[in-house]
This record gives structure tokens, sequence and C-alpha cells, in this order.
């Protein structure tokens, strides 16, 4: 920063007055000026005969999945303790570290204290300070006149879980969540067979359900450090003797913590799935009844050009459902019937030519096509033996109930996750794993289930002009980056545009085209210096009055509260959507206040899980009560409902025929793949990971937890000895798209010709560049024809090695 006061120089008196309130005057604190960094603010001070003590509640980020609520002991104007709060469900009484950490971490000297306006190139990282009139008014001002350059799709705005605001994207009218391939890659394969329209790939049970499985197949998530507050439930299963098999190529803490590991080549996961099907096929240990009667497996199929059969022709596959119902052959009658007709039996494997036309049901055309994926074809791609991929698919078909679990980073972030997503779905239909009602099976990510299932306890939202709503990115596009999203302005209300998108340096060229950048943190992250105007944010133990937001999540209606008066100049991020919504002409639209919105969502509220519960009562239980009208343990599709075109579990896609997926297909990953000629130049995989530590970007500068972790390249010592290099060697990664550079360690619980990264680093704690400099961010042409686009392959990344 040139020409603007450091982080560190301090804060004006005028600042500091504000942020501490009437009890820095009252209490005479010495050396205010200086308080402004958690050094200074943790150095220490003279006892108080009476200092002023008061607690305040609230949540903590949501982005790790945990949202824990937290209660904070404030004294003399500063955060000095983080506990666990009371819940009435006792099991959700947590907090880890990252937590307890905000003592120091909301006071860190990254924290962004003032707007700031770029005085460099874009990227420089150059800035002056300026006001929040200046800044507000300026960016008003190129909202406007983009909206008439080039329509408001022409404005981006990138939001993730932790800035509750929704108003922004809706009050701009722009893009929100342009194309990013995040989060998607299996629930694009998974989800459509169920019609899951929250969460793509979310679970279709609670992981409390666990302890009521005996096999679980956890494949690729790490959820004892990506979500925590699940671990009580897995040590549950795992104490009522469920089998928990890891399937994983790393040694990763949940691998470690389960009955079993079992490694495997990273990106094969659509292979071991595959496998298991042919291995439940061949022994008939696939559920015949459960298949007739629930899912498509009895729908008729053209061979000549993969549709399905309907009652009358159609010219769009969309037109149908039950006024134009799919045929099957019904054995009854020995004739064709609507699959919906009253007291139908359908055939589950039969041929028929009817007109000339040869069709063959979905279950026969399954059998056929999974002839070529025999279990030892999936034993060698996969890298695990062939007895023991029998022994598992033995103990998942005839050992249940059976949970499949996978994550939303391992084989997701893989070119070709959404076969996997969708050979996990029919996998674990074969066996009956839906709907049906019976504890303990399941399928899905149970990294986000929060105890229950996505969507429940729906809040109201509060209603805007009708023109005030969000444009949908343009279907040409697959990429926000590409010329085709027409995007020339970018908002970062939440999250890092640098972080969210592989291949950084390609991002990077596309930001110096954009017309303008804001970006609004809490934290000076690496994103940061790439916007043209900067606005500081409050954290989330920080409110301008004494309600902050409210959610529903893990059952129980959480509200954040103030702990702390706003930090610096920082402002809540519903300040600053009320102060643009006034800059563009919506002045009245939204509320007055948090407290109005808080009370308006919770009491307009028309979900019964929220039924009664009143905005005093959340003040007055501390902010935790527990959702109204909840089971035990949820489940999703009871009595067998599906959203789906037909009612029942639609496996067969038939808008993918043209991609030859409508049964999922093997397809190799994108580089890492054995035999990719890219091997001989780059021939080492490399994986990403999160941490317990970090989320994401979020708490990178939380020096108590950085503390315990430095940024490192995790090795196979067999691969380190190859390239003569020992742990805590500086390395260089590089491949085609660019380098990074930062120590290695040995470790076995990474497999040879494998590496692995904690993603989100910032680069200035890199010993030069940036892990994303090298992710691969190629898009599958096929992106376009999926639910929610292409997934972004940052697992799916070849790199090499070197001594730096
Ligand atoms: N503490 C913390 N928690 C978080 C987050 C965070 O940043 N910090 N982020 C949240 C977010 S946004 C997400 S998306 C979730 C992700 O949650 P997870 O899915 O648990 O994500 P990861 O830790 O990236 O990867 C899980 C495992 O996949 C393995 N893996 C890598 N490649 C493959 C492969 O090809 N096949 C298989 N089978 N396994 C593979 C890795 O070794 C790793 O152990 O975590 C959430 N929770
Ligand atoms: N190489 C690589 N890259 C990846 C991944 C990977 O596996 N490998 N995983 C991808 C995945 S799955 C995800 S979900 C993304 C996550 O990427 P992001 O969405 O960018 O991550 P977050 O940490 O959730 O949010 C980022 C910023 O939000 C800020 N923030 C936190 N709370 C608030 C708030 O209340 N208000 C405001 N205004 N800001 C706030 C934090 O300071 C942080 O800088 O990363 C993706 N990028
Ligand atoms: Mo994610």
């Amino acid at each position: 920063m040139s020409g603007t006061r450091s982080p560190q120089s301090g804060l004006t008196r005028r600042g500091f007055l504000k942020a501490t309130g009437a009890a820095a005057g009252a209490l005479g604190l010495a050396g205010a000026a200086g308080m402004t960094t958690a050094d200074s603010w943790l150095a220490p001070t003279q006892a108080h005969a009476e200092p002023e003590e008061r607690v305040g509640y609230t949540f903590h980020y949501r982005h790790c999945q945990c949202n824990c609520h937290l209660k904070c002991t404030v004294r003399d104007g500063r955060m000095v303790l983080v506990e666990p709060n009371e819940w009435p469900d006792k099991r959700n009484e947590t907090i880890c570290l990252k937590g307890i950490s905000e003592i120091q971490h909301t006071y860190s000297k990254e924290r962004l204290q003032v707007p700031l306006k770029r005085v460099g190139e874009r990227g420089a990282g150059e800035f002056v300070e300026i006001t929040w009139d200046e800044a507000l008014d300026t960016i008003a001002e190129k909202v406007k006149e983009t909206q008439e350059k080039y329509g408001p799709e022409a404005i981006a705005i990138q939001t993730a879980v932790d800035s509750l605001t929704t108003f922004l994207p809706k009050l701009l009218k722009g893009q929100e969540k342009p194309h990013r391939g995040i989060d998607i890659g299996l629930g694009n394969g998974f989800s459509p067979a169920l019609a899951e329209s929250g969460q793509q790939g979310a679970s279709s049970n609670e992981v409390t359900d666990w302890k009521n499985a005996k096999t679980i197949l956890n494949v690729g998530c790490n959820m004892l450090e990506t979500c925590m507050v699940t671990a009580r439930y897995f040590f549950e299963a795992k104490e009522a003797g469920a089998e928990i098999i890891t399937l994983d190529p790393n040694f990763c803490t949940t691998a470690e913590k389960s009955t079993r590991w079992i490694p495997m080549v990273a990106g094969t996961d659509p292979a071991l799935y595959l496998g298991m099907i042919t291995i439940i096929l061949d022994n008939e240990w696939y559920n015949a009844p459960y298949l007739k009667a629930n899912t498509s497996m009895p729908f008729l199929v053209k061979r000549s050009d993969g549709s399905l059969l309907r009652k009358n022709p159609v010219d769009d596959i969309k037109q149908s459902g039950s006024d134009n119902p799919f045929m099957v052959w019904d054995e009854a009658t020995g004739s064709l019937a609507a699959y919906n007709a009253e007291g139908v039996n359908p055939a589950l494997e039969y041929e028929a030519t009817i007109d000339g036309e040869t069709y063959a049901t979905v279950f026969k055309l399954l059998k056929e096509g999974q002839k070529q994926y025999t279990s030892s074809w999936a034993a060698e791609t996969t890298g695990i033996g062939e007895d023991v991929l029998v022994e598992i698919t033995d103990k998942y078909a005839n050992h249940g109930p059976s949970i499949l679990s996978f994550g939303f980073g391992g084989g997701e972030k893989f070119y070709n996750a959404d076969v996997a997503g969708h050979a996990a779905v029919l996998l674990a239909t074969l066996v009956g794993s839906f709907g049906t009602g019976i504890p303990g099976w399941g399928a899905g990510a149970y990294v986000n289930a929060y105890q229950k299932i996505f969507g429940t306890g729906k809040l109201a939202s509060w209603p805007l002009p009708t023109e005030c709503k969000t444009a949908s990115a343009p279907k040409a596009s697959v990429d926000y980056r590409d010329e085709k999203s027409g995007i020339r302005f970018m908002w970062v209300q939440n999250g890092a545009f640098q972080q969210i998108a592989g291949n950084q340096n390609r991002t990077n060229e596309w930001a110096k085209t954009l017309d303008f950048v804001v970006v609004q943190d809490i934290w000076h992250t690496p994103s940061v210096d790439w916007a043209d105007i900067v606005l500081p944010v409050c954290s989330h133990f920080e409110v301008d009055e004494e309600i902050g937001f409210v959610r529903a999540l893990r059952g129980h209606v959480l509200l954040q509260q103030k702990v702390l008066d706003p930090l610096f100049e920082s402002k809540t991020d519903f300040w600053i959507d009320r102060e643009m919504a006034k800059r563009l002409g919506y002045g009245d639209a939204l509320p007055e206040s948090q407290e109005e919105l808080t009370r308006f969502q919770l009491e307009k509220a028309t979900d019964k899980a929220l039924a009664g519960i009143t905005l005093d009562e959340v003040v007055s239980h501390n902010g935790v009560v527990a959702l109204k009208n909840q089971p035990d343990i949820a489940r999703s599709y009871g009595n067998q409902t599906y959203k789906t075109t037909s009612g029942k579990i639609d496996l067969y896609y038939e808008n993918l025929v043209e991609y030859g997926q409508a049964l999922p297909q093997y397809e190799a990953p994108h580089e890492a793949f054995e035999g990719n000629p890219l091997r001989d130049t780059y021939p080492l995989v490399m994986t990403q990971r999160r941490s317990k530590y970090f989320i994401h970007q979020n708490l990178m500068d939380a020096s108590w937890l950085r503390q315990h972790y430095e940024p490192t390249l995790e090795m196979n010592p067999v691969d380190m000895e190859a390239r003569g290099l020992e742990s805590g060697d500086v390395i260089e990664a590089f491949n085609d798209r660019g380098s990074f550079q930062c120590a290695c360690v040995a470790t076995e619980a990474v497999r040879p010709g494998t590496t692995v990264i904690v993603e989100g680093i910032w680069s200035k704690y890199m010993t030069a560049g940036d892990l994303q400099n090298v992710t691969n961010d190629a898009a599958n042409p096929r992106g376009k024809a999926l639910a929610k686009g292409r997934v972004t392959p940052f697992n799916d990344t070849l790199i090499e090695v070197k001594k730096a």
C-alpha cells in the first residue's frame, strides 16, 4: 500500500472511540491508538480494579460446514474468551481451534480497516484511503454506467455462504455466481435421478443416521476435518459396530479413524462405482422388486436413438409425466402399459420389436453396457485389489443397512465427476438405498448434513420490487472468464475470485480486462489486490445494532447478536446493501435494520419447522432455539416420493444420449490418468485438500493457527528420493500453466505419484507464486448439458517438482 496508513500504523482516535464505545473513555485504556492489531490488543495491560465485562452471542463462519454458535466474553471492549454456546440439543455444543483463535484473528493485522481506492496497476495492491461516501458513490456510478452500456447481466456478483445478505445481486440485477463450476461435479450426475433441487449431491439422510448402518463406504471425503461437527456421529456409528471403509488416495485424518483405509488411484472414482455395479449385477445382489416398483429401470428405450418410449410421441424430451407416461412391458397382461397404470407389473429385463423398432428396458441396457466394466478392469484402473473390490461390494450390498458417502472435494474436482456421481446414484439405487424409511440406508455428501435435511427451516424472504431479480449466466458461456459470459464488472461480495477458479494466471489476465472490480471482505486476502475499490466489512463478531443475521442450520435457529461494535471503519454487509439501494433508487425497498429483517424472516416464515418461533424467543435463549416439528433423524424421499419427471428414481439420463452418457460410461480424467503422454513431462498428480485449521482463504492469517501449519507440498518419500529432496527443502512445483514454491515434506500418507497441498493458502505465505497457478481449469464440453454446468477439475492436475 502506498499513500495510506498501513494496517499496523494504527487507527484514528475517532475510529477507536467508535469501535470501543463508552467503555474506552470511562476506563481510560492506555495506548488506545496503538491497539489496533492482535499484537497490540493482546499485549499485557495494567489490571483494572473493575473491568467492564459482558457476554455476546454469535455464530462462527459456515463454509467449514459447522456454523458453531459461540458465547463470547468481552472485557473492556476486547473479546477475551470464546466458548461453545448452550444448545437445546447438547450434541451441538462444539467449538474448534478456529473458533477459539478468533480472540486473535478478529484483530489480525490483515484486517481491512478503511475503504480503499486503487492507485497503481490493477493487481499491484496499491491503494489510497477514501471515505465510505466516495467509495459507494463511485461504485454506484459504475454500476449505472455498466448497466446502461452492456445491460445488467454484465455485472457479476460473487457470493458464498458467509455473507448472509441476499439483496445485492438482486439490486444490481446481475449474474450471481456466474459459471464457476464449484461443488457441483458429483451432484451433476447424482442429483437428477432423485431430482434433488437444493445442494447438488446432498445426502438422502442425516449423518445422525449412520449409527443405524452396518457398512459405510466413505469415498474421498475427509469429513473429520471438513465437517468437524459430524465427528460425533462418525464415532457413534463406529462404536455401534459399523464398518467404516474410507477409499482415498491419501491416508487422510478420516481414513486414519475409519475401520479401514483402501488407497485408490486419484480420479478413478467412476471406475470404482462401475466395477461395483458389475459385481452386483453379476451376483444378482440387486433388489429387483425395489427396482421394478421405484425406478425407471423397467422403462423401454428405443435402441436406434436412445429415446424413452412414451405413450405419445414428443418433440421435446421434457414433455412427459402423468399425461404422457413412459411405457413398460406389463408381465401381468403380456402387453405394453403405462408405467403408472393400475396393477401393472413391469418387466425388468425385456426386449421387444414394436413397429419395426427394437426396444429394451433400461435395466437390460445397463447389464449389456456393464460387460466392459469387469471387476478386473475396475481393480486395475483404481489400483484396488479385485478381491478387495468384491469383498467391499458384498458388504455394501448384503451387509446393510449401508451408506455411500462422498465429499465435495476429492473425486468431485475431476473432469469426469458427473460420471462418478451418476454411477454412485445408480449403485446406491441397485441396493435400495432411497425412500424406504429403513434407518441406516442412504447416499450422498454428508459433509454438509448439519443433521437436518437440506432446505429445512426455510426463512421468509424479504420482497423486493419485481424488477429486482438476478440475471442468469448466459447459456453460451461455461466459464465466467470466457468472452461469452459478457462480464464487465465483478463485485466480490463474499469469496475470492482468484480462489474459485483454477489456473490463476488466466484469471488475472481476465481481471485486467474488466472495467471495474469491487472486493468486499474482512481481511486482506490476495484477491483484494485486484480491486478498484475495497470495502472493509465487519467480522461475524461485529454488528452496529444488537441483532444481526439469522439462519436455520443443524436443526436450530441460530442468531447473530452483537459481540463487538464494528472495528476500525468496517461496516456490515447489510449496511452496504442499504447504502447501495439508496444510491440505485431503491432507498425504501430494504428493511430499516437487521432487526426488522430478522424478525420478518422468522415470523413470516411458512415452514412448519419455524412455526411460532419469534425473534424475542430466540434472543431470550441467547440465540439458539430448536426447530419445531422435526423428526429425530431426517430422511428424504419418504414413501418413495421423488420430484422427477416420472415420480420415480430416473436413472436413465435421456438428455445425455448425445454424449453417450444416458447411463454412466467410464471417462478418464482430463490430465491425471495413466498413459497420458503429458505425464512424461509432469509425472505427479497434485490433489488438494482442506485443513481443519482454515476455511479456504479465511483464517490463513490467524497466527495462532498458522504456528501449527506452514504451507507444504506433501510427497511420498519415493518421489522425493527420486528428485533428491528432503523434508524442509523448498521446492518448485510447475507445469505449463505456472508454478509455485514452498517447502516439501515426506509422508507415507500420500500415494506414490500423488502429491497433496492444502488449498486456499495466500500467495504471501508461499515462498513464491500461488498454488492456484498450476491448477487445471479445463471445461468439459458436456458441462453445457449438465444441470449446474461444467465442474472445475482442480485435482485433475499434473505437475513436476524440483528443488527451488
Ligand atoms: N476446515 C474446513 N472445512 C471445510 C472447508 C474448509 O476450507 N476448511 N471447505 C468446505 C468446502 S467448500 C468443501 S467443498 C468441503 C469439501 O470436503 P471434502 O470432500 O472432505 O474435501 P477435501 O478435503 O478437499 O477432500 C477429501 C478427500 O479427497 C481425497 N481425494 C483427492 N482426490 C481424490 C480422488 O480422486 N478420489 C477419491 N476417492 N478421493 C480423493 C483427498 O485425499 C481428501 O482426503 O469441505 C468443507 N469444509
Ligand atoms: N486449488 C483449489 N481451489 C479451490 C478448491 C480446491 O479444492 N482447490 N476448492 C474450491 C471450493 S470447493 C470452494 S467452495 C471455493 C471457496 O472459495 P471462497 O468462496 O472464496 O471461500 P470462502 O473462504 O468461503 O470465502 C472467501 C472470503 O469471504 C470472506 N468472508 C468471510 N465471512 C464474510 C462475511 O460475512 N462477509 C463478507 N463480505 N466476506 C466474508 C473471507 O474473508 C474470505 O476471504 O474454493 C474453490 N477453490
Ligand atoms: Mo466447496
